[in-house]
């Protein structure tokens, strides 16, 4: 009978993995015209960043950093391939067990793909339509290896070719292969092609400014391995939730302004033009930058004032908050008073540095608050204003455990020298960057072997809500030294000595460096 010298659970798990092959391309392909900005992974990806544990997420930030989202693609990946395997060979084992794994990925990539924000009507036919395909392609396959197992090794007629029940597997299955594999590599060049919004930002031409931000002269001491003054968007740091950055035509956007207010209100990007724009400069921070920690850029921001936008809606006397809404179904609860207070500039932003926000700063429209971190204010591809109480909604980050409210602790950090990069002995400048978003830093302190604190020289300051540079020239001696640094406010505070983790509001503390100095 059959030959069972050779093994067969190598061949029935290849025959899993093209027919999970077969299901993935089909819902890609779907997916272009059903539900575009998503297939199966990407919705499934999505489910577990919304629900992965705050524990595991920092892990995983900390062991993969700004690959994070590809260390989840690759881990999604494996488990696809795992399980394909195990269905191909339990399909040949135990049929239809096979098929009933193909059912329930069917299932869960169906569930994932319809709850995700903004789910469109059709999101479901994806994932249904590729694991009927993903079934039938394993059906088919497992019932070929089975024929090539049942032959007899030496045909019965020996007139006949040999093998052809084994050539007729291993043709179907390089057929099934190359057809999936074109068919999932061209739905993703077509989905870049088509839906990519650098394409949409390369059209669009923003309004001048009326006032402009002038970096003065002085703002930046150009010191080496020191961050510059205005972030390049190329550098500015990127953190948010959404695995494919959202695509969205400035030509169809619009933001409503909803909840307590006296009238709703919707209005287009070319209503937000013709309010007239100008310049804000606007240091953005995370809450998940750690002390000396690099999650923190400055920006010259072209847009409106939140408070003329949300004055449109005319807001209810109670209420005390807004919840603003992105398209993928993130939300910031920022105060209402740090939006409408008349010296707060918070802005609804088109532009950065000159230019439309790149994609994944949040084209085409965003916010940007000074003072508050970025998960409770800085929304990207905006979309709501829901004017709100604390008492009635949430934001994304709140049942997740991160404080509501959470004004930006203001903070000092040394850029140059830097641990583990020794200099050489004489003189070298101590230089980094200090914020305290809408206070303004009054000084810096730098303090040399737990010496007495000496004050930095300052860089020429963009405004109260732009971080400024700090500098000391120090006359370096062989061996090891520690550096450290503190701010002092224009409100006259100290920057908080005590440290604090960056859960659930954000960091605290005093960085404290070591420095190796080497002869001259
Ligand atoms: N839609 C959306 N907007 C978002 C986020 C997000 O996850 N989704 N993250 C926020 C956080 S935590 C921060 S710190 C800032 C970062 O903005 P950036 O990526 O432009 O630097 O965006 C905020 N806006
Ligand atoms: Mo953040």
């Amino acid at each position: 009978m059959a030959q069972d010298t050779e093994r067969v659970w190598p061949w029935s798990a290849l025959a899993g993995v093209v027919a999970a092959a077969a299901f993935l391309a089909t819902a890609e392909a779907l997916a272009l015209v059903a539900s575009p900005g998503g297939g199966p992974l990407v919705a499934v990806g999505g489910v577990v960043v919304d629900t992965i544990p705050r524990p595991l997420k920092e892990l995983a930030i900390s062991l993969f950093g700004a690959y994070d989202k590809v260390a989840l693609f690759a881990g999604l990946g494996l488990a696809v391939l795992v399980a394909a395997a195990a269905a191909g060979i339990l399909q040949y084992r135990a049929r239809p067990a096979g098929v009933a794994i193909v059912g329930v990925a069917g299932a869960a990539a169906v569930a994932a793909a319809v709850t995700r924000p903004g789910a469109p009507a059709w999101a479901w036919v994806p994932g249904t339509v590729g694991a009927i395909v993903g079934a039938v392609v394993l059906m088919l396959l497992i019932a070929r290896l089975r024929a090539w197992r049942a032959a007899p090794a030496v045909p019965k007629d020996p007139a006949a070719p040999r093998g052809l029940d084994r050539r007729a597997f291993f043709r179907a299955t390089a057929v099934a292969g190359a057809a999936a594999v074109l068919v999932g590599v061209g739905a993703r060049l077509v989905d870049a092609a088509t839906s990519s919004a650098e394409a949409l930002r390369s059209e669009l031409r923003l309004p001048s400014p009326g006032r402009t931000v002038e970096v003065p002269a002085g703002a930046d001491f150009e010191i080496e391995g020191l961050a510059p003054i205005v972030t390049p968007n190329a550098d500015f740091y990127r953190v948010d939730t959404a695995l494919v950055v959202p695509t969205v035509d400035p030509a169809t956007w619009t933001l409503r302004i909803t909840g307590r207010v006296e009238e709703e209100v919707e209005i287009t990007l070319q209503d937000l033009f013709d309010m007239g724009l100008d310049e804000y400069g606007v240091t953005l921070t995370c809450v998940s930058n750690p002390l000396g920690g690099d999650l923190v850029g400055n920006a010259i921001w072209l847009g409106v004032p939140v408070r003329d936008v949300l004055a449109l809606a005319r807001p209810d006397a109670d209420a005390d908050m807004v919840l603003s809404r992105s398209v993928d179904g993130f939300t910031a609860s920022t105060p209402l008073g740090s939006l409408t207070d008349d010296g707060l500039d918070a802005i609804i932003a088109v532009g950065m540095n000159g230019e439309p926000l790149p994609p994944e700063h949040g084209f085409p429209v965003r916010m940007v608050v000074p003072g508050l971190y970025g998960y409770v204010s800085a929304t990207k591809w905006l979309t709501e204003l829901k004017v709100t109480t604390f008492a009635e909604d949430e934001a994304y980050w709140t049942p997740r455990g991160y404080s509501a409210k959470a004004p930006i602790k203001f903070s000092s950090r040394i850029d140059t020298p830097r641990t583990g990069t020794p200099v050489a002995a004489g003189r070298v400048p101590i230089a980094g960057m200090a914020w305290a978003q809408t206070v303004g830093i009054e000084r810096v302190e730098v303090s040399i072997d737990d010496g007495a604190w000496q004050e930095a020289e300052l860089s020429n300051p963009i405004n109260d809500d732009s971080w400024v540079q700090w500098r000391l020239d120090w006359d370096a001696s062989p061996g090891t030294h520690y550096v450290a640094v503190r701010a002092i406010n224009r409100d006259g505070e100290t920057q908080i000595e005590e440290s604090a983790p960056i859960y659930p509001n954000g960091s605290s503390g005093w960085q404290r460096l070591l420095v190796t100095v080497n002869e001259g």
